[in-house]
This record gives C-alpha cells, sequence and structure tokens, in this order.
C-alpha cells in the first residue's frame, strides 16, 4: 500500500467513532511490531517519528524503513514527523515523502503559533503533506493547582476554534491534562473531559490526545521484577482514553508504554538467559513485547477491523 495520510486516516476515524494510534518508532524492531500488530488486528497505524528520532536513525534509514514496510503491508500506514520545531528538519521530512506533519508551537505566544503553523501549511499543502499542529501545555492538572494556572497552560476552547480557522490545519493536539512520560499524575488521575467537550463542540476539524500512555501495571511490575526502577511511574487509564475518544478524540500519541514494554521484556531476557548474547534473541522478545502492546492499544482505540 502506498502511505496514507493523517487527513485520510483520521478523517475516516471520526466519522467512526474510533481513534488512530501514533505509535513512536526509531528503531526497525519497533517499526515491524507496529506493522505486524496493525496486521494482527486489521487496524491502521500512524508510524511517528521524533526530531530525536531522526537524529538517532538518520533520515535515509528512517524513510527507506517506513517506505518498506507500506510497500509490504495492506494495512494504511502513515509516516508523521512528531513534535516538530525545527523549520529545516519540517521542510526535509515535507520534502522527502512524509505524508504527514506536526508542527508544535505551543510553547509560543498566541499569534507566534499561528504564524508559525500558517508557515508550515503553505509548505506542506504543495505536497499534499498533513499538518497537526498544538495548542495549550502538556502538563499533568496537580491537585493543588489553581484555577488561573490551570487556565494558563490547558487549551481554551474559545482559542481552540480560532486557532483552527486561521492556521487551517488538519488535525490539532490539545492539553486536557495529559503529560508526556510515565510519570503523569501524583495522586488520582485526572482529565478535563468537560474542556474536551467544548472545544469537540467548537472545533471541526480531528483532535489529538498526546501523552495518552497507560504505563500499564502488568508492564510495569515485569520491569519492576527484573530490576528498573520507575518509583511512582502512573499513565492514564483505559476508561479515560476511551472516554475521551467518546467525546472527540481521533488520534492518540503511544510512546511510552512501547519503550516499558520493550524494556521489560528486554531485562526479563538478560536476567533469566544470561547466558544468550545474540542480538537477536536480545532483541526479539522485545519486539513482540511491543506487538502485544499496539494490539492492545488498536483494540482499546477501536481502530481494529479498519485497516481497509
Ligand atoms: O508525542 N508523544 C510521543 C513522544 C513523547 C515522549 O515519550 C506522545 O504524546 C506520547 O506520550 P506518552 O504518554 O507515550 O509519553
Ligand atoms: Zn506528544
Amino acid at each position: 500500500m502506498p502511505l496514507s495520510t493523517n487527513r485520510e486516516l483520521l478523517h475516516a476515524a471520526k466519522r467512526g467513532g474510533y481513534a488512530v494510534g501514533a505509535f513512536n518508532m526509531n528503531n526497525l524492531e519497533i517499526l515491524q511490531a507496529i506493522v505486524s500488530a496493525g496486521e494482527a488486528e486489521k487496524s491502521p497505524a500512524i508510524v511517528a517519528v521524533s526530531e530525536g528520532a531522526i537524529k538517532y536513525a538518520g533520515m535515509p534509514y528512517i524513510i527507506s524503513m517506513v517506505r518498506t514496510a507500506s510497500e509490504q503491508t495492506f494495512i494504511h500506514l502513515s509516516l508523521h514527523l512528531d513534535h516538530g520545531t525545527d523549520l529545516e528538519v519540517l521542510r526535509s521530512c515535507i520534502e522527502n515523502g512524509f505524508t504527514s506533519v506536526m508542527i508544535d508551537g505551543s510553547h509560543l505566544e498566541f499569534d507566534q503559533n499561528i504564524a508559525t503553523t500558517k508557515k508550515v501549511v503553505e509548505m506542506a499543502k504543495k505536497k499534499g503533506v498533513s499538518v497537526e499542529a498544538e495548542l495549550g501545555r502538556l502538563k499533568g492538572i496537580e491537585e493543588k493547582i489553581s484555577v488561573s494556572e490551570k487556565e494558563a497552560f490547558l487549551t481554551d476552547p474559545q482559542a481552540a476554534e480560532e486557532f483552527a480557522k486561521r492556521t487551517e490545519v488538519d488535525a490539532l493536539a490539545i492539553a486536557i491534562g495529559t503529560s508526556h512520560g510515565a510519570y503523569k499524575f501524583k495522586g488520582e488521575a485526572k482529565l478535563d473531559f468537560d474542556r474536551l467537550k467544548e472545544i469537540a463542540k467548537r472545533v471541526n476539524i480531528p483532535l489529538v490526545l498526546h501523552g495518552a500512555s497507560g504505563v500499564p501495571s502488568a508492564v510495569l511490575e515485569k520491569a519492576l521484577q527484573f530490576g528498573a526502577k520507575l518509583p511512582g511511574a502512573k499513565g492514564i487509564p483505559d476508561d479515560a482514553i476511551q472516554k475521551a475518544i467518546s467525546l472527540g478524540i481521533s488520534k492518540i500519541n503511544i510512546d511510552t508504554d512501547l519503550r516499558l514494554s520493550f524494556v521489560a521484556a528486554l531485562r526479563e531476557m538478560l536476567v533469566t538467559k544470561p547466558e544468550e548474547f545474540d542480538p537477536r534473541k536480545i532483541l526479539g522478545p522485545g519486539r513482540e513485547a511491543i506487538q502485544r502492546t499496539v494490539q492492545s492499544k488498536m483494540r482499546l482505540f477501536g481502530s481494529s477491523g479498519k485497516a481497509a
């Protein structure tokens, strides 16, 4: 299959009431795990690549690996730049075969974010590449935080409406209390669903939830059992993810859960088979563990069976 754009994948998701997972990859094993999971679940998938991943693997390797994957599979895949901030990297992705890019101007002032996002939309449109932007800042909602502090980083619905209209982006990432990484909440998990409802009412383009990893207890326990140090790790519960989808989220970003699954399997392998030194034997279980995690996300997001 030729690569799909996020615009195509996300419009189908919005119409169908499910979400497509964006899974970060930076090596061959992770990419194979994502594609195998999609095939097993008959689910589309967004292959997300960060600027860090491009530095790590190199642009030519990333592009040729993902192109090869998509030529070999029947599922819809897109190749998406995650959290692009460097305009030169964005330009290079747009010109070299990415089908979607994210411009993350969330750290900028509103008008500056709009101006930067518009620049990228202009570049991307010529090549038929989809654009995702972000408004609001990812940060957990702490118990002690005041209303004004909360308003300062969570996405304002009215601003989101104006932002979508003025930039003409294809998708918008919003902040409703999730955050990146394995430590999302100190106490109870808490997301601002009323805010999501209000944003969904005003914004017609697909909405994106970043920082959505669940830190599943089985995965965490295995990692800890084999020596990982992750005190206080906590993610977004599955029922909150389902609720977010029912309220209008169409794309969900997952990285941390893949990393944790990989490292738990790797640790188990190295601890239980200290005589093993074949990289294939050591990395294989990590690849399988990621595949299992991606499959469970596809079922949770409702994208299973939506490949064609
Ligand atoms: O954009 N990403 C992936 C990169 C974040 C670094 O982990 C996400 O929103 C995924 O967030 P999560 O919850 O997997 O850390
Ligand atoms: Zn993110």
